[in-house]
């Protein structure tokens, strides 16, 4: 798929609100500027990959790109589900990702259950491809070890 792997970083911000309450399925919200720095042309849908928050260890995650249909949001957002209890919340911090796989495209559902669902499949089908060994590989990337902004310039 194209632009993929796709390597960002951000600063993760309030989003919605219902996505830990709701879903039992807490999502890290990047902020705007994030989010329209991404690609125009990358497809929304769901995505898996590697997450590390705050240059501690990396994660699998999940991650989300669109409008969730389900909710008729008119602002897109990313957020990234990191598959790991985490002992508090970090909203501030800075989140890195990389986007490796492409699941599928975003679902309207019936139900909440039916949302909660698919991404209860969605989590299972990161946690079998990320063992792959291709994509160990992403996980030891050079970009988790480097987290300052000028170290961004030189990477990726
Ligand atoms: P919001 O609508 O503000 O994004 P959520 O209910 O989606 O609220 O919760 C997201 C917040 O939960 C994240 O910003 C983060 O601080 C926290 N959090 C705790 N555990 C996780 C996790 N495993 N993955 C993502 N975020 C988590
Ligand atoms: N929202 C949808 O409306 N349709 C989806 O198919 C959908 N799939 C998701 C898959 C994953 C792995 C994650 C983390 C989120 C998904 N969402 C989807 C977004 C969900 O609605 C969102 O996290 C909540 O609205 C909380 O903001
Ligand atoms: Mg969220």
């Amino acid at each position: 798929m194209k632009h993929l792997p796709y390597f960002c970083r951000g600063e993760v911000v309030r989003g919605f609100g219902r996505g830990s309450k709701e879903l039992g399925i807490p999502t890290a919200n990047f902020s705007e500027e994030v989010v329209d720095s991404f690609p125009s042309d990358i497809s929304t849908g769901i995505y898996y990959g590697w997450a590390s928050v705050a240059n501690g260890d990396v994660h699998k995650m999940v991650l989300s790109i669109g409008w969730n249909p389900y909710y008729k949001n008119v602002k897109k957002s990313v957020e990234t589900h990191i598959i790991h209890t985490f002992k508090e919340d970090f909203y501030g911090e800075i989140l890195s990702i990389i986007i490796v796989g492409y699941i599928r495209p975003e679902k309207n559902f019936d139900s909440l259950d039916a949302l909660i669902a698919a991404i209860r499949g969605d989590i299972e089908e990161a946690e079998t491809a990320l063992d792959l060994p291709e994509h160990q590989k992403l996980k030891e990337d050079n970009f988790f070890q480097m987290t300052n902004v000028s170290s961004m310039a030189n990477g990726h």
